[in-house]
């Protein structure tokens, strides 16, 4: 994994000469299949109970409903028996429409925030930037709902024997209950493949279904009419938000397939009676093209995806949509060991409600794959990034808007992807970040007189890069460059050449921004971000605004050192390489604090702000995320961060304990860890439906979870990677196949007693490798596509033959 530049540089040619791969759909859709070793994900006979959350009841609020999804299509299945509601989403369906922001006056006033910033004048500093600074609106677009398929049973009063649950495996949703003498099955899943809705309503007895079907939606702009004989349309226009007119159409289309059965229309409803079984297939989409095009035509869409979409049976439309679904889930198989069967086979909630009580592996694993689960159908190539809920939002007005938050949410959002072996669901964000910036570079020239691009804390479907809400919290330069290390990311895990030549001018352009911003503090001397702030965190002197946090100090590092690397490897660009060389060098370095503390600030402020338990850990992004502080290289730092964190605590927001879960897997300690993850895995923080309860519902906290899991596990970073670096006690045998390393590898592990029994290494593109067990290091070279199995025989470990 270690390669020397020219190593690197001679498997950049070969790999150059031989692919000449496209896009990076083409490289990720090209990745090996997960070099596993173990059976694919359910073939072991005990794959869909373990893979399965289930209830014995229908859902009475929204936190109870399953979410399917197709990472741009998604339902809530509430599983009601008499009555069923799909609560609907389409994933460009965000209020507003194109709309510029930029505040007029922020360019003049730039020079005065920070000359009050460097003489210590916070507060009016901040109210400046308040009054100047700020975008207009000072909020972004919501995302909203689509609608609600309605499903109202005539003859069904009371339930026998009710269960309903979600497959993780297929990506179904199916409730099963008695009614009336007869045995009730439906089903529910989200078609990437078809790119559909699909429900199907069964019974063991001929002749008996019978309901009512609706199409409801809250857009005030929106109305049901009959589509064909036995077909509904739904069609809106989005919601205006905070002085912004909604500019978006958008459609949703309803077939309605009973077998038997008489269908009639009745009250902008489809009523059918008697049938043997029925099946809806449902379409949707909006307007958008682009986050400057609203020239699409959902009409036309839909309409072309439902008549493609009818031509299939049931089992043709099921079976090409779980084959779709596995070819991502099925890569990675994670067994922390067994749950007793009278643990195991309690309802999810139950289980959720008693995990801290121990006893139950299986389902930290369920957890950890429920993430997995949620990555692919809420981001897939081709659709919006998943936002603060995924694609699932039942309310006009969400909380923030359920948009695109980059201080940490998004990133989160991202952070199991690669190691999780689900690299092409990075493509969202990575063409979100494309679009910003384009869009950022408006934003670098009118509010910084800057080249390159610069996004702020929050951005949404409009890719608005303006600072919003206010100063304290969003007068944050640095949410691009945090972006721009899941680029890195995607490169280092897949090590595709042609990826990195291009990104590189993404890299570049926000390289250039920081280069032509970063100002000397004349107080310390340093070349800082001004104005900026630690995220969301007051500072004690009545603001959060300030200069030079640690926080951007450590992403400029990062960025810097990447453009520098980029640049070498492809030969491009070298003066800005060595600008950036010198400019890292004068960064704000780490600091401790009085303390013992890693410094939040250029100044040692941490003991003194208002919020000593603030739920963001900014100045720790250096640990995870990042690795530049760690605790084989930087001892003394990491034992700081651990101050930190020790001094922040473990209490915080679903997000908050899924960062401190990755910290603590990163300083090493197992047993802080498994019990951080039991404060994430309980009620507090989790809902019936294992959505994450920030509260309320933001879906970070579950790829936080999913990523602290895998970081128990294995870690890559530093030019190693670590087997089984914070194994738990609770976890003393289990095996986990298909994860994936940075140096394009990927890995499996089997452990017993809690200890490694084995791990197996599997080189994509060939190059050297550096594996870490209880401190003992082993160097191996692998050719492209060559495996090693290694073990541990006590003292070291050795590679078998
Ligand atoms: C940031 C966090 C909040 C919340 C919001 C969406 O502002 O500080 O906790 O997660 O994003």
């Amino acid at each position: 994994m270690r390669l020397t530049r020219r190593e690197l540089l001679k498997g950049t040619a070969a790999a150059l000469a031989v692919a000449g791969s496209g896009s990076a759909g083409a490289a990720a859709a090209a990745e090996p299949a997960a070099s596993t070793g173990v059976p694919a994900a359910g073939a072991a006979p005990d794959a869909g109970a373990a893979l399965t959350l289930w209830y014995p009841r229908p859902a009475t609020q929204w936190v109870e409903a399953l979410p399917l999804g197709n990472g741009r299509l998604g339902a809530m299945v509430w599983g009601g028996g008499r009555s069923e509601r799909l609560q609907l989403n389409e994933d460009t369906l965000y209020a507003g429409r194109p709309y510029d922001p930029t505040p007029p006056g922020a360019l003049a006033a730039l020079p005065e925030v920070r000359r009050l910033l460097f003489a210590g004048r916070y507060a009016e500093a901040e109210a400046l930037a308040n009054a100047q600074m700020m975008g207009r609106p000072k909020k972004q677009m919501p995302y909203q709902p689509l609608g609600d398929l309605r499903l109202d049973f005539l003859e069904i009063a009371e339930l026998n024997g009710y269960r309903r649950e979600l497959d993780l495996d297929r990506a179904l949703a199916t409730s099963t209950f008695e009614a009336r003498g007869m045995q009730h099955t439906r089903q529910a899943f989200v078609s990437a493949a078809d790119q559909c809705v699909a429900v199907r309503l069964t019974g063991d007895r001929p002749g008996r279904i019978g309901l009512r079907i609706g199409l409801d939606s809250d857009h005030a702009e929106a109305g049901v009419e009959a589509d064909g004989g036995d077909g509904l349309l739904l069609r809106g226009r989005n919601g205006d938000a905070f002085g912004i007119e909604g500019g978006l159409r958008f459609a949703a289309r309803l077939r309605v397939l009973p077998r038997g059965g008489t269908l009639r229309r009745r009250d902008g409803r489809i009523e059918v009676l008697g049938a043997d079984e029925v099946v809806l297939l449902l379409t949707a989409a909006t307007s958008f093209r682009r986050y400057d095009d609203t020239g699409g035509d959902p009409e036309a869409i839909t309409r072309a995806q439902l008549d493609a979409a009818v031509r299939k049976p049931w089992d043709a439309l099921l079976e090409a949509h779980v084959a779709e679904h596995r070819r991502l889930f099925g890569r990675v198989r994670v067994d922390l060991g067994q749950s007793p069967p009278e643990i195991a086979g309690l309802p999810t909630d139950a289980r959720v409600a008693r995990f801290a009580e121990g006893g139950d592996p299986a389902l930290a694993a369920l957890y950890h794959q429920f993430g997995r689960y949620l990555l692919i159908c809420s981001s897939r190539p081709g659709t919006q990034p998943a936002n603060l809920q995924g694609i699932w939002n039942d309310l006009l007005a969400p909380p923030w808007e359920s948009k695109y938050t980059i201080n940490i949410n998004t990133q989160m959002n991202y952070w199991p992807a690669e190691a999780n072996a689900l690299a092409e669901c990075v493509e969202p964000l990575e063409r979100m970040v494309a679009e910003l910036a384009e869009a950022g570079t408006d934003t670098a020239r009118r509010m910084y007189g800057a080249p390159g691009w610069v996004v702020h804390h929050n951005t949404d479907l409009w890719r608005r890069t303006a600072p919003i809400d206010g100063a304290q919290w969003g007068l944050w330069p640095t949410g691009g460059a945090w972006l721009l290390q899941h680029l890195w990311d995607r490169w280092d895990y897949g090590r595709d050449p042609e990826y990195l030549r291009r990104v590189w001018p993404l890299f570049r352009g926000a390289a250039e921004f920081f280069a032509a911003t970063l100002v000397e503090d004349p107080n310390t001397g340093a070349m800082v971000t001004a104005p900026s702030i630690s995220p969301e965190n007051e500072h004690p002197h009545g603001a959060a605004l300030c200069a030079g946090p640690s926080m951007d100090a450590q992403i400029l590092r990062d960025l810097f050192g990447q453009c520098i690397e980029i640049a070498g490897l492809l030969g491009v660009d070298a003066e800005l390489a060595a600008r950036l060389a010198v400019l890292r060098d004068r960064l704000p370095p780490h600091r401790v604090g009085r303390a013992g503390q890693l410094q939040e600030w250029q100044h040692d402020w941490d003991m003194e702000v208002p919020e000593i338990h603030h739920r963001h850990v900014s100045h720790l992004y250096a640990l995870p995320p990042s690795s530049q502080i760690n605790v084989r290289d930087t001892p003394a730092l990491a034992a700081a961060a651990r101050r930190s964190l020790e001094i922040r605590g473990d209490e915080a927001t679903g997000w908050g304990i899924g960062w401190r879960l990755n910290l603590w897997a990163r300083l090493r300690d197992a047993g802080r860890a498994y019990r951080v993850l039991a404060m994430l895995l309980s009620p507090a923080r989790t809902y019936p439906n294992l959505f994450d309860a920030h509260p309320p519902f933001q879906i970070d906290g579950n790829f936080g979870g999913t990523s602290g899991i895998t970081e128990m596990l294995l870690q890559s970073w530093g030019g190693s990677i670590f087997l089984l670096p914070a194994l738990p006690e609770a976890w003393p045998r289990g095996k986990v196949g298909g994860l994936r390393a940075r140096g394009a590898a990927g890995v499996d592990l089997e452990w017993e007693g809690g200890r490694l029994r084995q791990a197996r290494l599997r080189s994509d593109r060939g190059g050297r490798y550096r594996v870490e067990y209880r401190g003992q290091e082993l160097e191996l070279a692998l050719e492209a596509g060559e495996a090693a199995v290694l073990r541990w025989d006590g003292r070291g470990l050795v590679r078998s033959a």
